[in-house]
């Protein structure tokens, strides 16, 4: 961080949507998915007569149950809005990633479109300048433990099955959905299943209510990490009540929408750890400064997952690297959820651990033959 990176000329924008079958159905307390509709951005920018592709995911999902942004809907803001605002502020001159966010500050909301297209950005200036994100963010791992996701299951005996079969794949630390119904038991049968010492948490996705608190203090006895979510994302004085009824510590995800606002919610007791989102924040460079401001108030993050592709994946890594990053995130190989990644070599847990990359910008290449036959629609952008 903090080492200026050559500015450049905006060449071409292509928006492409791919359709990528999920190797399991995900249940979270907001629905059931199957397939992932993504929207990722290629940015093709010069500098000094050297012209390079670089590229951004967009994290929305297709309907507007995890946040308000959904995949058509940040197509369209950047069709008509986000990407006419970038190219008229930079026609005819050299710009930075960390403009982006500045052009683009009129327009309220869209996060998660804002990151996609500022990380393209940054993909393209890395990969010039030969430095990668990790590099460039502030990295000093050069491996992350890995943690997996799992979706909520009717069974008891099914997700037993489920999470003994990501323990074998080395994952050293559980995640379990969960909402009301399908919580205090299945909590127990998992910790009973894995042991006191292996790490656990929980994600609610604001499916619990303020009165919740006892309910969720039974949750205590099976020393967890962390619960996130628990209520809905505007309330913070809920979150901030529920951490003094509840003794395992409360961590935001919806909630945290800005630097602003996380320091807001630390202060106000609600925020005892911090699930980062680069594009629920807005990008990669804000989720940094999240990462600072977390660090200076002694609140531990960890890096959350959007179910990306190997793009995403690859950026997560390089972010998660930072040294406030002292949980571990749900950075999982490629193959979690997708039997083939549009990068040429699939994230690979080993040892428990993603190592980070360090070839330049997101450090992985696309694979272009595999990336087409998942396309469902390209567009390019007039500039
Ligand atoms: C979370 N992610 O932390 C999210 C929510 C989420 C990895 O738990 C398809 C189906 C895509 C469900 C992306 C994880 C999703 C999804 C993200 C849930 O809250
Ligand atoms: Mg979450």
């Amino acid at each position: 961080m903090n080492v200026p990176l050559p500015h450049v000329r905006l060449g071409a924008i292509e928006l492409r949507r791919i359709a990528m079958p999920l190797v399991s159905p995900f249940r979270t307390s907001f629905g059931v998915e199957r397939d992932r509709d993504i929207l990722l951005v290629r940015a093709t920018v010069d500098a000094d007569g050297t012209s390079v592709d670089g590229w951004g995911e967009c994290v929305a999902l297709a309907d507007p149950t995890y946040s308000p942004e959904y995949v058509d809907g940040a197509q369209h803001v950047m069709v008509h809005q986000l990407l006419p605002r970038l190219i008229a502020s930079t026609t005819g001159r050299t710009f930075d990633a960390a403009d982006v966010a500045t052009i683009l500050s009129p327009f309220h909301g869209h996060p998660m479109a804002k990151a996609a297209i500022e990380m393209a950005i940054l993909d393209a200036q890395l990969r010039l300048a030969e430095r990668s994100f990790a590099e460039h963010l502030g990295a000093t791992a050069t491996r992350i433990p890995s943690g997996v996701s799992v979706g909520i299951h009717d069974s008891i005996d099914d997700l037993l099955a489920t999470v003994q079969g990501y323990v074998d794949d080395g994952y050293v630390r559980i995640k379990l959905k969960i909402e009301p119904g399908s919580d205090i038991e299945h909590v127990a049968a998992v910790r009973d299943l894995i042991g006191p010492d292996m790490p656990l948490q929980v994600d609610a996705n604001t499916a619990y209510q303020r009165t919740d608190g006892r309910h969720l203090a039974a949750l205590d006895e099976f020393q967890m990490l962390l619960i996130e979510q628990p209520l809905p994302e505007a309330d913070i004085l809920g979150h901030a009540r529920l951490a003094d009824e509840v003794e395992t510590p409360i961590c935001l995800d919806e909630s945290l929408v800005s630097a602003s606002g996380t320091a807001d919610a630390i202060e106000l007791g609600a925020c005892e750890i911090a699930n980062i989102k680069p594009g629920r924040v807005g990008g990669y460079l804000e989720a940094v400064k999240i990462h600072d401001l977390c660090v200076a108030r002694d609140v531990p993050v960890w890096c959350g997952g959007m179910v990306e592709t190997g793009i995403g994946r690859a950026a997560n890594a390089g972010l998660a690297a930072l040294p406030g990053f002292t949980l571990p995130g749900d950075i999982s190989a490629s193959t979690r959820f997708y039997a083939r990644d549009i990068v040429t070599e699939p994230i690979m847990v080993i040892d428990g651990h993603v190592a980070v990359p360090t070839a330049p910008g997101l450090g992985f290449d696309i694979d272009h033959e595999f990336l087409d036959s998942v396309t469902t629609s390209t567009i390019a952008i007039d500039l």
